[in-house]
């Protein structure tokens, strides 16, 4: 099932044999995804870090920001996940760092923008996000038109030889559901279900994961939901609907930024609407805006004027206002100037 035949290094399809080889030879490595780790980036780093183990490395998952609870399934029993909030002592620790789901060190540590790649271990990237603005890794794969990073990270594990045991595949699973809305996003391509499909067949749940993910609710975030519901409104003819999740909804629902994650798909649901900007406190004083769109609508570029990225259908970005309110406000000012395209049907 794997293709080899063809690897346009703009959309390699197989791992190169440097990056193999510098996996195979590392001793220590950490791996990490970006910061405030979805299921795609715990999900590919766990994977990867059981088939390194496995060949005999120690391995290490860190994360840094806010750990998604939701994922606690795919952590049990496993004692090779630590916060990793700052990058200072690294490269005493591990002799790699494979960064999964991003493409630089800043996307996990914001704060080390900037610096020099020598603050870092050396470096590999495992991605299907297309921002290539940072090229100092020692190899890579990466590809936009993958599904998730789990399905470059899968061909890693089929690349290295490695057995897909069952938390393999659960981890696997989970990052490839958790990126295509549990395959009913443009992204669940042929690829990517074939991959489903070999889990499934080697024992994957995609119920038993889906229940974890998108089900097992806490009654605060089902409050929180509610009152977020309450602030979506519709602008440019009905097309772009914004919702709003403010520090006092979080306070009056006992919940926690991270039971807001998600929530932007709610409005999606909605008749007529092509794109949805959700816009959240972010717990250290800034909003953080996520985009969704219907296939037809590239909201990267969206995201790009504000110094963020994603996919064409999946963006975020960073916005300096402790008040979601304001940022919404400049979102929609810039929308002024950028122009929707035709409406598809
Ligand atoms: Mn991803």
């Amino acid at each position: 099932m794997t293709s080899q035949l063809s690897n346009n290094p703009e959309s390699p399809t197989w791992p190169t044999e440097k990056l193999l080889t510098i996996l195979k030879e590392a001793k220590r490595v950490l791996i990490i995804g970006h910061q405030n780790p979805d299921g795609d980036a715990l999900g590919s780093a766990l994977a990867l870090a059981l088939a390194l183990k496995a060949q005999g490395a120690e391995a290490l998952v860190g994360y840094a920001g806010i750990y998604p609870t939701s994922l606690d399934f795919l952590a049990q029993g496993k004692d090779f996940i630590e916060p990793m909030p700052y990058w200072h002592d690294l490269r005493s620790r591990f002799d790699l760092l494979v960064l999964v789901d991003c493409l630089a060190p800043f996307r996990v540590w914001p704060e080390a923008e900037g610096l020099p790649p020598e603050s870092f271990p050396p470096y590999v990237v495992i991605d299907h996000h297309s921002d290539q603005s940072q090229k100092s890794y020692q190899a890579c794969f990466v590809n936009h038109l993958a599904a998730a990073t789990a399905e470059l990270v899968f061909k890693v594990i089929q690349a290295l030889g490695a057995e897909f045991t069952p938390p393999i595949v659960e981890a696997l699973l989970a990052a490839l559901i958790s990126d295509t809305g549990s395959f009913s996003q443009a992204n669940s391509t042929e690829e990517c279900l074939r991959q489903a499909a070999f889990l499934v067949s080697k024992g994957g749940n995609i119920e038993y994961i889906n229940h974890f993910l998108k089900r097992n609710w806490s009654l605060t975030r089902m409050r929180l939901l509610t009152q977020a519901l309450a602030t979506i409104d519709l602008h440019h003819q009905g097309r772009v609907a914004t919702m709003v999740v403010t520090q006092e909804m979080l306070n009056q629902t006992g919940s926690c930024v991270a039971e807001a994650d998600g929530l932007v798909e709610y409005p999606l649901l909605l008749n007529g609407v092509d794109m949805v900007a959700f816009f959240k406190v972010n717990g250290q004083g800034q909003t953080r805006v996520s985009l969704r769109s219907r296939p037809g609508l590239d909201v990267r570029e969206l995201a790009r004027a504000f110094g963020g990225g994603g996919h064409k259908q999946a963006a975020a970005y960073l916005d300096d206002s402790p008040n979601p309110l304001e940022a919404l406000d400049k979102l929609l000012n810039k929308l002024e100037t950028f122009s929707l395209p035709e409406k598809t049907g």
